[in-house]
């Protein structure tokens, strides 16, 4: 299984998903930059991360995270049993939507738009609506973890997304900020994070 990555990437998470399955895999770094590089991502538009499987090829991170989960038997990071699951897919829905969009949209102009082109207004737009979905994130105390007491996938994201919030300097509650410090804390974050930054 071949999966192709990009040093601070979304490819992050896919390794991360690995990591904590304890799959065999060879990760491939591409050329998101030369277009027309063979080391061009073999994604239709050169995007990461993408899995290439035998005849399976899967594209956007989160169909590839689920079809890593459902070729492997550990069932603990994306639930089999439906309650629990309806709440793991709760946390990733809200967390690609209502966190990442405002959030990305701010990273973008943060990090991306050279200074002489970015608008003040774009930038205090996503900024609101960035921390307006941050004060709807409620950390429930009663479980280990954001969506029930095992770590899932919905941990994996979330986290992506609050280390974005932070990069665009915007303040997390203290309880948000510990959850995130704990999903950091993991043994696999890191061995992850080696890998998908490698040269
Ligand atoms: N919705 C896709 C987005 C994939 C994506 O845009 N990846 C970025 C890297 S984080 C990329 O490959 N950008 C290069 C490009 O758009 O050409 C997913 O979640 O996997």
């Amino acid at each position: 299984m071949k999966i192709y990555r990009f040093p601070k990437s979304r490819s992050l998470k896919v390794l991360w998903t690995l990591e904590e399955l304890g799959s065999d895999f060879e990760s491939v770094k591409v050329d998101l930059l030369a277009k027309d590089s063979p080391l061009r991502s073999p994604h239709p538009f050169g995007k990461v991360p993408y899995l290439i499987e035998g005849d399976v090829s899967v594209s956007e991170t989160l169909a590839i995270c689920i079809y890593l989960c459902e070729r492997s038997n550990n069932s603990s990071l994306y639930p089999t049993d439906i309650e629990t699951k309806a709440n793991v897919n709760a946390w990733l829905s809200f967390a690609m939507t209502d966190l990442e969009a405002s959030i990305w949209g701010l990273l973008k102009q943060l990090v991306f738009v050279p200074e002489v082109k970015r608008s003040p207004d774009v930038v205090h737009y996503f900024t609101n609506e960035a921390n307006r979905a941050i004060s709807q994130l409620s950390i429930n105390e009663n479980t280990l973890w954001i969506a029930c007491n095992e770590f899932t996938l919905a941990d994996i994201f979330m986290s992506q997304i609050l280390q974005w919030a932070k990069i665009c300097g915007l303040m997390l509650p203290v309880t948000v900020n510990d959850y995130l410090e704990k999903t950091l804390n993991r043994t696999t974050y890191r061995k992850a994070v080696e890998q998908n930054d490698a040269p």
